[in-house]
């Protein structure tokens, strides 16, 4: 069964001229990629500084097992910070770091940046970091982060980032299953203008980990609330484990010799929740990695190195963070904005000033802070001056069309490209999205695969869709930053991703996805997320655009709940904008009703929600997609299950108490 493509869009936006006329990448780069992907894939290679070539770009003898650039050597540290200082890059700002307490700032260069990652090196390899250890992380947004990560990767140690929202649980369970002997943490971080403990958890994560049969033998704290912390020494002779980043980062040596690791060598660990059972830990290596997230950094975001101020606000504990926040961006030698905080401390226009004060020329954000800011009201951002935007990117979830115009609009000034860019921790890089400069932007759709990349909507029975019609989304070839495996479970990588259209050999994304009349893509959210009401199947995505086109909604989110008659019912949690809100606070009567007919005139009858609830807020993760399963389970009037990868486990209890308030 394929899903009812229902909605339509008229709306397109050409490239600004200038911006089309000196693109990095042109129409011609499709034709060439596909003419010879590995031919275009070894091009973009010669970017990066190998310290040895690779005898072949692509070995996929052992299908889904896949290694790029097969020979070659290379070190990601080195082409993230020391080839930009050796080519005279060395006083550029790598990174504009803003912390969330108001001034609390700092500005380092390229070579601030090499000479802190080669100190970081040495002071982990005096304490018995070696090549092949695995690392966790568990910090703030601040500078050490991506020190600590670069640290890493120098070393060959392979690093996993765990969300610093995550409980202890979470932490103690990747400690274990990747192994890691050694946690950086940091005393806490400031959060919603607070400052917010980490290091109690890691404390209970490695006596959990423990447990589970994996010691912590150190544990490396960077100092940064100045909070009170219990306390182990690692050289105390108490068989402690805790020693503070500055007593042994700050008096090692700056220099650093960085050894050319196999480019299959494992880069770092990131764990992903799977719909069922425990997170998957995906694997990514070096070579291809870099390759994949350096040209797609700079083909889809049209970055010129030498003059734009770069802004991905993604958290480094999500995939964004690693590969557009840290190794592409770096990779490329650019000047970008790191922030710690909230984008509403201390006053809610807090992003756009930062945004005014660096000049920031490229933003990439998600659709729901877009979203949370269309709640928040277009006056906000008008106070401050954004002209010097020339390109808006978003990711991690479909982007509603009116999200898109609003964002177009009110950030972007109604003349900026937006890139709604598609892809997957797995995928390790963007994979379809616009081209600034070639494609026309289409709200809500995100176009096509990038060159190189080949991307088909297809059948139950792995058969491409024609135009105008859904299905699945796949991709038909191997590229550079795919997934290696699982870590530790090569059975179930196997099982996830490649079993289910094992015949014909394409990756299963576990995403729906349509091809409107054009051939575009849209894509239609997780497949678990696709509802049968009557037969038909619809996607949550598409009703939420609906209710978002309303102008009283700023969010929405859709799930399916059993129904009696129907086999399933849409029903749905909205917000409203704050204007739309009466002075108590309270929804307009009627206002529930016209939403559902409004539902009914964009979409069809079909897809009228049965029930409408409205909620101050919905339950996210820390990529702030909605987890629907919680909201099903609300619908169905089930206890909530399961929130710890929420980003704020307070949220259900807001929702249920409103809605049993009835107000
Ligand atoms: C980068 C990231 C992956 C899932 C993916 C899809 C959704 C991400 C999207 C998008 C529609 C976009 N997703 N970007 N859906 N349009 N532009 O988000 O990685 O956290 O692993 O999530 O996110 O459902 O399968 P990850």
């Amino acid at each position: 069964m394929t899903l009812s493509n229902l909605s339509r869009e008229e709306r397109r936006f050409e490239p600004p001229r200038e911006l089309a006329e000196n693109a990095n990448v042109k129409e011609e780069a499709y034709e060439r990629a596909a003419r010879d992907r590995e031919a275009f894939w070894a091009e973009q290679a010669d970017r990066l500084d190998w310290g040895r070539t690779w005898d072949r770009v692509l070995d996929w003898d052992n299908p889904p097992f896949a290694k790029w650039f097969t020979g070659g050597t290379i070190n990601a540290a080195y082409n993230c910070v020391d080839r930009h200082v050796e080519n005279g890059q060395g006083d550029k700002v790598a990174i504009h770091w803003v912390g969330e307490p108001e001034d609390d700032t700092r500005d380092l260069t390229y070579r601030d940046l090499k000479d802190e990652v080669c100190r970081a090196a040495n002071a982990l390899t005096e304490l018995g970091v070696k090549k092949g250890d695995r690392v966790a992380i568990y910090l703030p947004m601040i500078p050490e982060t991506v020190v600590a990560m670069l640290a890493c990767a120098r070393l060959g140690a392979p690093h996993t980032v765990v969300f610093g929202g995550f409980s202890a649980d979470a932490l103690a369970s990747r400690i274990a299953d990747c192994g890691a002997k050694v946690v950086i943490t940091a005393d806490g971080g400031y959060r919603r203008g607070a400052p917010s403990a980490l290091k109690p958890a890691v404390d209970e994560a490695v006596g959990k980990a423990r447990e589970q049969g994996q010691e912590v033998e150190t544990v490396l704290v960077v100092r940064r609330t100045g909070q009170d912390v219990e306390w182990t020494a690692k050289h105390g002779g108490d068989g402690g484990r805790d020693v503070w980043w500055h007593d042994v980062v700050d008096s090692a040596f700056p220099e650093h010799e960085p050894e050319m690791h196999d480019a299959e060598h494992p880069l770092y660990v990131m764990y992903t929740s799977g719909t069922t059972g425990k997170p998957k830990g995906i694997l990514h290596t070096t070579g291809g990695y870099l390759v994949g997230t350096s040209y797609t950094h700079w083909a889809v975001f049209d970055l010129k190195a030498d003059t734009d101020v770069y802004w991905c606000t993604a958290d480094v504990g999500w995939v964004t963070g690693h590969s557009y926040m840290v190794y592409g961006p770096l990779a490329n030698g650019v000047t970008q904005v790191v922030y710690e905080g909230t984008p509403d401390t201390p006053h809610k226009g807090r992003w756009w000033e930062i945004c005014e004060k660096y000049g920031v020329t490229i933003f990439y954000t998600a659709p729901t802070a877009i979203r949370t800011f269309m709640k928040w009201g277009a006056d906000i951002p008008a106070k401050f001056d954004l002209s010097k935007i020339r390109l808006l990117g978003s990711v991690g979830e479909p982007i509603n069309p009116e999200a898109y115009i609003w964002y177009r609009d009110t950030i972007g000034g109604g003349k900026v490209p937006v890139v709604d860019t598609w892809w997957q921790t797995e995928t390790g890089q963007i994979m379809i999205s616009p081209l600034p400069g070639v494609t026309h932007g289409k709200p809500g759709s995100a176009m096509k695969a990038l060159p190189g990349v080949a991307a088909d909507v297809v059948t139950d029975a792995g058969e491409s869709v024609p135009d105008g019609s859904g299905g699945y989304l796949v991709l038909t070839e191997p590229w550079p930053a795919m997934l290696r495996t699982l870590w530790g479970d090569d059975e179930r990588f196997k099982d996830t991703y490649w079993s289910r259209y094992a015949d014909q050999g394409f990756y299963f994304a576990g995403d729906g996805a349509k091809k409107d009349e054009d051939g575009d893509l849209w894509m239609l959210g997780r497949v678990d997320d696709v509802m049968n009401v009557s037969g038909h199947r619809l996607s949550t995505t598409e009703i939420e655009s609906a209710l978002v086109s309303h102008p009283k909604v700023a969010e929405a989110a859709v799930v399916g709940a059993s129904d009696d008659t129907t086999g399933q019912a849409v029903c749905a949690f909205v917000i409203l904008r704050e204007s739309a809100l009466q002075g108590d606070g309270t929804a307009p009567d009627d206002l529930i009703e016209e939403l559902r007919k409004h539902v009914q005139k964009q979409i069809g009858a079909i897809a009228k929600p049965r029930q409408i609830m409205i909620v101050p807020e919905l339950p996210k993760t820390r990529s702030g997609k909605i987890m629907r399963r919680l909201l099903k389970d609300v619908a169905e009037h089930r206890d909530v299950g399961d929130v710890t990868t929420l980003a704020d486990s307070t949220v259900m209890e807001l929702i249920t108490t409103k809605l049993s308030s009835g107000k």
